[in-house]
């Protein structure tokens, strides 16, 4: 069994994992690009190794190159974090083919919940509620097509079977429809090497909803709550909270048990997290992520449950220590993503941090990389730390989260804190509940206006 973790990720995940390993016992390598040597992660692993330039196709998307700097260092087991290749099964595939233990589900799991179309089929099989729509990838003929659509109903959307996000079209009438498709699979053809396209009903006005998993190589699976992730820009998720408000416990249970068991029909293994659209009292399943996301620590706020110690435990084979009846949700858990980026236009701002003063006090986690002096490299996601606030309420997390805001300093780089700020105080956001495009329309009715140099 393994004793040293290589760590192929960085900012504020690759921390947050060592730290998890450090609490096991374990050794840890840091791998990282030329732009990346003075990371605090770097500094505080064991052995760090250079896996190649800023780039990141280069360097942390180079699989011959991390498992190369793995077996150079005498690492037996490799975690992704979030982003690079935590998604990537030729990755999980090549790490198992080299005698190395992936820290996420088998390649197989990976592939099978990466390609939508066959993601919504095991759920439906597994029997979780989706949102209507084409079985399976929709077929060349064009008045098949046609008729998927007038039988699912119009809005519909297309989505690409390949890819999360990108692509979409959201087709209103029957005459826009064929012109929406060819273009959709083109586009997926040529960014994903997927052409496969599906439709599905339009949700116009949804809560992004998602569930916690944690499976083990036993046959156990558990459940953590959910997550509300609403809040959201052009697809970038801002602030995320724990429970959802205004949903009722035993929906929740219900789908969270859907869910755990589906992990079992599928043999998946490790954390996952289950993506709903919830509108009108319904879920509707819409895709997985197969690794541990930004925004698990609200969850572990909430539960009490270090998510990627579970993670490292169950790749080394462990069974998980606490059963179903042994999650409680305690209060509420909110988290503001910091942003190196222009508050008002939202341009990323990376430059050297003069000095970081992060906040403090009760219910307060600071997830950050972030230190006086270090510079925020410009080749990477402009995510550079993660306030959280836990309460018994949500209105006392939501005031712990104003007044941490308001602590926090990050002289020399601009922030999206104020956008934070704002929000915290927000009739709308204090009343939770929200839907996905309750942020893009206060930005547009003028939430920024009249403040910053920059309105565009
Ligand atoms: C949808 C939808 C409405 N109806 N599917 C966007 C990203 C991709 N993962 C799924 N997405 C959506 N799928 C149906 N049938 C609306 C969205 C959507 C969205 C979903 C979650 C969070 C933010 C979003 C922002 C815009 C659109």
């Amino acid at each position: 069994m393994f004793d040293t973790v290589l760590i192929a990720n960085r900012g504020e995940i690759a921390l947050r994992i060592l730290r998890a390993c450090r609490d096991l016992g374990l050794k840890t390598v840091a791998a990282h690009s030329d732009a990346d040597a003075s990371l605090r992660h770097v500094a505080l692993a064991d052995r760090a190794i250079c896996i190649g330039p800023a780039t990141a196709t280069e360097s942390y998307l180079n699989i011959a190159e991390i498992i190369a700097a793995a077996q150079l260092t005498g690492a037996g087991a490799i975690h992704p974090g979030y982003g690079f290749l935590s998604e990537n099964a030729a990755f999980a595939e090549a790490v198992e083919n080299a005698g190395l233990a992936f820290i996420g589900p088998s390649a197989a799991a990976i592939r099978t919940m990466g390609d939508k179309v066959s993601a919504k089929r095991t759920m439906i099989a597994a029997g979780v509620p989706c949102v209507a729509g084409s079985e399976g990838a929709l077929p060349q003929d064009e008045q098949e097509v046609r008729a998927i659509a007038e039988a699912i109903g119009y809005p519909v959307i297309v989505k690409a079977a390949g890819g999360g996000g990108r692509g979409m079209r959201i087709v209103r009438e029957q005459h826009a429809l064929m012109e929406a498709v060819s273009m959709a699979v083109k586009e997926a053809d040529r960014a994903f090497g997927n052409p496969h396209v599906y439709l599905e009903k339009f949700l116009e006005h949804p809560r992004h909803i998602e569930t916690q998993i944690l499976a083990d190589k036993h046959g156990k699976a558990v459940w953590l709550g959910e997550r509300d992730c609403s809040m959201q820009r052009r697809h970038q998720k801002i602030i995320e909270e724990a429970p959802a408000p205004g949903i009722a416990r035993e929906a929740i249970a219900e789908i969270g048990e859907l869910c755990a068991r589906a992990c079992l029909t599928i043999g998946y293994t490790g954390a996952g997290t289950f993506e709903f659209l919830y509108e009108d009292g319904r879920f509707s399943f819409i895709e997985m992520n197969t690794r541990v996301q930004v925004e698990h620590p609200v969850t572990e706020l909430v539960t009490g449950i270090d998510i990627v110690r579970e993670q490292i435990r169950i790749a080394r084979g462990e069974p998980l220590s606490f059963s179903q009846e042994d999650i409680r949700i305690q209060g509420h858990a909110v988290e503001c993503r910091i942003n190196a980026e222009d508050p008002y236009s939202f341009r990323p701002h990376p430059g050297r941090v003069e000095r970081w003063t992060p906040p403090g006090g009760p219910g307060i986690r600071v997830e950050s990389h972030l230190y006086s002096g270090y510079t925020v490299p410009p080749h990477y996601d402009s995510l550079v730390a993660k306030l959280l606030a836990h309460g018994a309420t949500r209105a006392e997390a939501i005031g712990r989260m104003s007044g941490a805001l308001g602590e926090m300093e990050a002289v020399g780089i601009a922030t999206n804190a104020p956008l934070h700020g704002l929000l915290m105080e927000e009739p709308g956001f204090a009343a939770g509940g929200f839907d996905i495009h309750h942020l893009e329309r206060l930005i547009e009715g003028g939430l920024l206006e009249g403040r910053g140099g920059d309105d565009d």
